[in-house]
């Protein structure tokens, strides 16, 4: 079996000896190199995209990540080879942990607190009353689901937002466009954890921003391009929005001299909230070609006309 890797990251060399230890019989060989026509199996993040009519046999393109949108449609992929996305791997505790910080941070107001020390201010404020912080997930997926879980023993009303119906233990759940606004009415603190589609590109911009109450925060853990960031750097300065804490962006690296960098309800981060780990990722790619190769079905399937 021929496996080819192609990363835009500067790991190749731990992907291709955890790649050699669980599937040991199978060559890896590193792209770009002649030998991409034989490969049975891809492995890519942020390829370029002239790879796609490269890879003649393949069965199937694992992508290193849980968000396919870097593969802008493998437009030139044969049609019978599947587009396999990582599934948790490690990543929906990171997750979990992220944005549970992000609500306690909020909610226990500890931004406040700071900006009080550093005026030497001894300054308690009161409880805020939990049942009018709701929190609202946009997205009710591995990770999602990850999310409301961990959040769940805080008791914040919690709201989840999906394409198609779901149930979930302790979320009211909302689907689709027609149920959209009155998710966001009633999201004090909104997390985004949508895929980037054509359909989700720009979602939030400013009318669907300001539908969220008063006061409300948001914390974006998918894609920067979900949100209209201008529209989103205007409620905050109006003060519709009290605060946002972003991890991804439209444009990233975050370019210098952006207003995120310095706004003063913003906190960010560098697009770490979940890390890619290579064991589990591995661990997982290579249990599902055995299960291709016995004929056997996988889940994680991207479907090609919903590109997530
Ligand atoms: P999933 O595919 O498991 O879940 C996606 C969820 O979004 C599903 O609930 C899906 O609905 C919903 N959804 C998709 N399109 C729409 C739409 N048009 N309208 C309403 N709901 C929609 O993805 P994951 O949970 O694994 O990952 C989510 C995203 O997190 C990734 O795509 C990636 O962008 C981001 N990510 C960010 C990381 C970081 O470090 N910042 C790390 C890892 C991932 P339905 O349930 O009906 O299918
Ligand atoms: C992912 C990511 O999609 O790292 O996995 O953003």
């Amino acid at each position: 079996m021929r496996l080819l890797l192609c990363t835009a990251g500067d790991d190749a060399a731990a992907w291709i000896a955890e790649l050699r230890r669980a599937l040991s019989s199978a060559q890896v060989d590193l792209w770009p190199t002649p030998e991409a026509h034989a490969a049975d199996y891809a492995l890519v993040w942020k390829p370029p995209h002239r790879l796609w009519p490269e890879l003649k046999r393949v069965k199937a393109v694992f992508n290193l990540g849980a968000g396919v949108d870097a593969l802008g449609g493998a437009v030139g992929l044969r049609r019978e080879a599947k587009i396999v996305r990582l599934e948790d791997a490690g990543m929906a505790q990171q997750m979990a942990e992220y944005v549970c910080h992000a609500v306690l941070r909020r909610y226990r107001e500890f931004d406040v607190y700071a900006e009080q020390q550093q005026a030497g201010l001894w300054r308690p404020r009161p409880r805020a009353c939990k049942q009018r912080f709701g929190v609202g997930i946009l997205g009710l997926g591995v990770l999602g689901r990850a999310v409301a879980s961990a959040l769940q023993p805080f008791g914040f009303p919690l709201r989840g937002w999906s394409r198609s119906a779901r149930q979930s233990d302790g979320v009211t759940t909302y689907c689709g466009a027609f149920e959209l606004d009155a998710f966001l009415a009633a999201a004090d603190l909104l997390v985004c954890l949508l895929p980037l589609t054509p359909d989700t590109r720009g979602l939030l911009d400013r009318e669907r921003l300001s539908r969220l109450p008063q006061g409300a925060s948001v914390v974006n853990v998918s894609r920067g391009a979900i949100i209209d960031e201008e529209a989103l750097l205007c409620l905050l300065d109006s003060g519709h929005l009290a605060r946002a804490m972003l991890d991804v962006f439209a444009d990233e690296p975050l370019p210098p001299g952006h207003r995120f960098w310095h706004h003063p309800r913003i906190a960010l981060t560098p697009h770490v909230a979940a890390i890619t780990q290579v064991e589990e990722s591995v661990a997982q790619i290579a249990e599902k070609i055995r299960r291709l190769e016995a004929g056997h079905p996988v889940t994680g399937i991207v479907a090609r006309d919903h590109a997530y």
